[in-house]
């Protein structure tokens, strides 16, 4: 029972960021299906994240994205936030849709091009002295997509300049956390294709230099807890992107494709303890929902990082150790599937309970009729999207 009751305070304390572009229109290069209700604006789309925060207790915060959350009254934008709530979150800067960056934006051959998407860093670090956020979040498309198109130390030397001045214009208790990815768009490089590229121009820039980890963006196969320990050792890790997918960046709701992946993940975050706040490690969704309604989506896939965080904290410490120590492969292996074969929804209940909330928040979020108002109200306008 004491394993129960430990974990249900700390999923009490749980912290899940919501990607402001969950709410709007995405899709792929194929087809972007249009949803009823989307948001046609900033505001609505704190407003339907507040919603998920009502009935989960657990997703106080929303990060945004520059320029597609763009407003001209930021303290006007935090107040509503607040009215409803919840806390704006993470910049998230927008290097990857402008024309000019082809052929890349730090990283482009043309120092012009560069400036230009250092300002827009730069600018994003305005908005955060304007939002109380702490955290700029980069994630750059740049790369190539032919041998030979460019140089790729020059590259690296570019980006590691561009950083560099970024770093500089940090508040006190500002950060920049790097995310990695693979491919896509580029394929043939990407500047920051994995981890080890970004830790290594994090421990150039300093301490306030974080790595980003997002689990749709790595070579299928990758040991991506390996990576999360490995982070969390090194004091490097800034911030989780949860996803699932099948094959590339599918951005599916986390936990969907693959729930023992992020309960081994969940596992490594708890064993070191990086759950708690001063952890500082945001743990934020990053999720398209294509053709499954947004809201409810966002719900669900708060409830899949709990039940894997769950099943994380009941992994009997002791017995783990003991056996891993005495070389018991078999019944080091047992102790860790018997955390991931428990059904952690009684446990979950409970806490939504000791929250004050309806044991099953689909179901409670359905019956507040919110979804159906907000189909009735937003007609017209722009519906918000990746503006591509
Ligand atoms: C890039 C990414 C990044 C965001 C974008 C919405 O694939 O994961 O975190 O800027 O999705
Ligand atoms: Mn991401």
């Amino acid at each position: 029972m004491k394993a129960q009751e430990a974990a249900l305070g700390t999923l009490k304390m749980q912290r899940i960021e919501l990607p402001s572009w969950a709410f709007g229109n995405s899709g792929t290069r194929f087809k972007v299906f249009r949803q009823p209700g989307v948001p046609r604006d900033t505001v609505e789309k704190v407003n339907d994240a507040a919603q998920v925060h009502k009935f989960t207790g657990v997703a106080p915060t929303v990060a945004l994205h520059i320029p597609w959350d763009k407003v001209d009254d930021w303290a006007g934008l935090v107040q509503h936030a607040a009215d409803q709530g919840v806390g704006l979150g993470t910049i998230n800067a927008n290097t990857f849709q402008d024309d000019d960056y082809r052929l890349g934006s730090v990283c482009h051959p043309d120092a012009r091009v560069r400036q230009k998407a250092v300002d827009h860093l730069l600018e994003c670090i305005d908005i955060m002295d304007a939002t109380g956020s702490r955290d700029l979040k980069l994630w750059f498309a740049d790369g190539t997509n032919y041998p030979g198109q460019d140089d790729i130390r020059a590259r690296q030397d570019r980006l590691a300049e561009s950083l560099a001045i970024v770093y500089q214009r940090l508040g006190p208790n500002q950060r920049m956390v790097l995310e990695y990815k693979l491919f896509e768009p580029a394929f043939y490089t990407t500047d920051v294709p994995d981890w080890g590229t970004a830790l290594v121009h994090c421990l150039t820039l300093g301490d306030k230099a974080k790595v980003v980890v997002d689990t749709g963006h790595h070579a299928p196969g990758t040991n991506i807890e390996f990576i999360v320990a490995s982070l969390l050792r090194a004091g490097r890790l800034g911030g989780f992107d949860f996803n699932s997918r099948f094959y590339a960046d599918d951005d599916l709701m986390v936990g969907a494709a693959d729930p023992f992946q992020l309960f081994r993940i969940m596992f490594e975050v708890v064993k070191a303890d990086a759950l708690k706040p001063d952890a500082a490690v945001s743990y934020m969704l990053d999720q398209s929902h294509n053709i499954e309604p947004k809201i409810a989506g966002q719900i669900r896939s708060v409830m899949n990082v709990q039940e894997a965080t769950a099943k994380a904290l009941l992994v009997d410490g002791d017995a783990l150790a003991n056996a891993q120590r005495a070389g018991d492969v078999l019944g080091a292996n047992a102790v860790f599937m018997d955390a991931y074969n428990t059904d952690v929804r009684p446990l979950l209940v409970a806490v939504r309970a000791a929250l004050g909330l309806d044991e099953d928040p689909l179901a409670a979020f359905t019956r507040s009729g919110y979804a159906d108002r907000v189909i009735r109200e937003r007609v017209g306008g722009e519906q918000a999207g990746w503006g591509a």
